[in-house]
């Protein structure tokens, strides 16, 4: 199949989501036309079957605003016309799944066209929990999703949610999001010892957090939690990623005293070695309608001590991969930690079961749905 996939390139897991999508999918022969503003960050080496189409975006001062969403569709009708796509997907509903509503009937509108597009969106999270219910999108986001000729959902919590909150009454496809299992494993190579010697000089455990910090993530809360720890045990904290809540996370850090064993370690490509050299794996969220770093760090065996919300659940099981408690219980998440770390075979068992559920997650798994789905909605009847 021809197809093309918009996302968010620079930020967030909708776009790694997106790019991780698109690699596989050209693996198993389909062609794949990316079209977003920029180049896609997972997208680095050159890949047969892989396209990448930028969206202009000209300048003239009376548009104040820029006009990203009517560029975005006119490149959806350009790149459709002239290498004849098959389907467009759009990652994260806004503004992505109004562009290609737009650019669906645009190409429908050209009688001397024969072209017909169909398009399906993917809604990632706070596409639908958070930007798309303010008042100035509601409406056209409710719109978008409902028009669109596929739906699909990163969890189940987030497809029901998407119908009770836009009371839209669509059929939500449910396709988790996946992990290469091949290259997500831990290692224990001459390098990750190394590098374990030097996170954790004297064999301490370590506790690693990802995100983008911003304040759904509570990282303030992973930083409570790891202080907690402290006082039973000795151990390191690894923060990854950076985002609005860096500065206040570096100050609690400093007020707690604790700098010397909270390493700040801003945006890394280097997950796999990251994660090889942790024990737990910290996601208290507010907010969080999958958790693919939560994903990633299971597949390296990683357990994972995780807060209650969204699809959280439906992917770290309680007892089993890691630990579940409510939002903002630090003392409860840090009592979690602190017996699972004192209990080395409770420990080795839950690092396996991490890795195993992890496997149900794994992309030769998921792709596949995707597949199965567009071809359900390119064959379906008008
Ligand atoms: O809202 C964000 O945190 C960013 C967003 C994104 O688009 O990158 O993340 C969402 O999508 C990810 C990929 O499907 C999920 O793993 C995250 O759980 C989800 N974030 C939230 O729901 C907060």
């Amino acid at each position: 199949m021809k197809i093309g996939i918009t996302c968010y390139p620079t930020y967030g897991g909708s776009g790694v989501v997106a790019t991780e999508l698109g690699k596989a999918l050209a693996k198993r022969g389909h062609e794949i036309h990316f079209i977003t503003y920029a180049m896609p960050t997972r997208l680095s080496t050159f890949m047969d079957n892989i396209f990448y189409h930028e969206v202009e975006m000209n300048n003239y001062p009376l548009f104040e605003f820029p006009l990203y969403s009517i560029a975005l569709a006119s490149k959806m009708v350009e790149v459709t016309r002239f290498h004849g796509l098959d389907i467009l997907h759009a990652h994260y509903a806004i503004p992505h799944a109004t562009s290609a509503f737009l650019a669906r009937e645009i190409l429908k509108s050209e009688t001397h066209n024969s072209m017909s597009i169909r398009f399906v969106t993917t809604l990632h999270g706070t596409d639908i929990t958070l930007t798309g219910l303010e008042p100035s999108f509601l409406p056209t986001m409710k719109f978008s999703i409902e028009k669109a000729d596929g739906v699909t959902a990163v969890s189940k919590f987030l497809a029901d949610k998407t119908n009770t909150q836009y009371k839209i009454e669509k059929h939500i496809e449910v396709i988790p999001n996946f992990v290469d299992i091949d290259k997500f494993k831990r290692e224990n190579d001459e390098k990750t010892q190394c590098f374990k010697k030097n996170i954790a000089p004297n064999d301490e455990k370590v506790f690693i957090h990802i995100s983008n910090f911003r304040a759904l993530k509570r990282v303030q809360d992973v930083i409570k939690i790891f202080y907690e720890v402290r006082k039973k045990l000795e151990a390191k904290l690894l923060l990854v990623g950076d985002g609005p809540d860096r500065s206040d996370c570096e100050q609690l850090v400093r007020e707690l005293e604790i700098s010397e064993h909270v390493r700040f370690m801003g945006k890394q490509d280097a997950l796999v070695e990251l994660l090889s050299v942790s024990d737990i794996f910290m996601i208290p969220s507010q907010s969080e309608s999958f958790g693919l770093s939560a994903l990633e760090a299971m597949s390296c065996g990683v357990p994972v001590i995780s807060s209650s919300v969204g699809g959280l659940p439906e992917l770290n099981l309680h007892n089993e991969t890691g630990y579940i408690a409510e939002i903002g219980d630090v003392d409860r998440m840090a009592k979690y930690a602190v017996d699972l770390l004192s209990d080395k075979k409770k420990y080795e068992l839950f690092s396996k079961n991490a890795r195993k559920r992890a496997e149900d997650f794994s992309e030769d798994k998921i792709v596949p749905k995707y597949e199965k789905f567009y071809e359900q909605i390119v064959n379906a009847p008008e």
